[in-house]
């Protein structure tokens, strides 16, 4: 597990993309991680999310809080499931230590990563889960399944079977997390072939909107699309928890005003009742 808040660079050979695993830290991505523009999806017409741009009142309450300089904790847990094989660990080491490894390792249990980005200058870190595939770790899975509030449902485009059965996958998170938001990504892309890749991702782009997930094809391979998925995440997740903290507080706010008033109305009472009773 990496050190949270550096970025590291595995040495990998730009031509084959073969990783040779040794990582060494780099200050360069670090501007990646800093996000003060929308990013946009892959397609806007296979997502839920229709925004493009931070709204007034993210702006806002994030002035605010680097007003007062507060440094609480953002933090978001994401989850990634799919098929045994169809690429999930090297998605997630791929964005995180930019590094690709053609040597099959299956994953045993779960593990996770922490990324933090600077999102209009508040500090927000994304924990990855990466799960494994076999059935007989399903069950110590389910519980790292808890409190996720994105699910990244991965597909390999070389293999249709693992689309199909994203269904089961979807249904296996939703027992275990709250209306969580919902990203479709097809991996190795490199390698599907013209035609083949254009009927699977149709077939994706249905199952994502009857889902209600936005869809991002991808190649851990050549990195394509990878920077782009993250950032989404981070950007949809980040606007959701600041929009939730500034109505909790507005709900706060009217609950004190709710109490102040009450409070003057019974004195109010009080004296009334006094001044009658007297
Ligand atoms: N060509 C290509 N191969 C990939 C890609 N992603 C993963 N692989 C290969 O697929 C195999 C399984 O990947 P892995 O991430 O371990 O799968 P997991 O079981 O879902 O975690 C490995 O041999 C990887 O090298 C990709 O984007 N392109
Ligand atoms: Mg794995």
């Amino acid at each position: 597990m990496k050190e949270m808040n550096k970025v590291y660079q595995s040495d990998v050979d730009h031509e084959t993309g073969d990783s040779l695993y040794s990582s060494v830290p780099v200050s360069k991505t670090l501007e990646e991680r800093i996000l003060n523009d929308y990013p946009l999806p892959y397609d806007s017409n296979y997502t839920p999310h229709k925004e493009t741009h931070f709204s007034y009142q993210i702006r806002t309450a994030c002035r605010n809080i680097n007003s007062a300089k507060c440094d609480a904790l953002r933090l978001t847990k994401v989850i990634v499931v799919g098929d045994v094989a169809v690429g999930k660990t090297c998605l997630v080491r791929r964005f995180c230590v930019q590094a690709f490894d053609t040597n099959y390792k299956a994953t045993i249990g779960v593990d996770f990563e922490a990324e933090k980005f600077y999102i209009l200058d508040v500090p927000f870190i994304l924990q990855i889960w990466d799960t494994a595939g076999q059935e007989k770790f399903k069950c110590i899975a389910s519980s790292y399944y808890r409190g996720a509030k994105v699910v990244i449902l991965v597909f390999d485009f070389s293999q249709i079977s693992s689309l199909y059965n994203i269904s089961k996958w979807l249904d296996d998170t939703l027992k275990c997390t709250e209306s969580p938001l919902l990203f479709l990504v097809g991996t190795k892309k490199d390698q599907a072939t013209n035609s083949a890749y254009k009927l699977t991702e149709n077939e994706a782009k249905k199952l994502a909107n009857a889902v209600g997930a936005e869809y991002c094809p991808v190649s851990a391979k050549t990195g394509e699309n990878i920077e782009r998925l993250f950032r989404r995440i981070a950007v949809l997740t980040f606007s959701e928890n600041i929009l939730k903290e500034t109505t909790e507080t507005e709900d706060i706010k009217i609950s004190e005003n709710f109490v102040k008033f009450n409070k003057t109305k019974s004195k109010k009472k009080k004296g009334k009742c006094i001044s009658s009773c007297s």
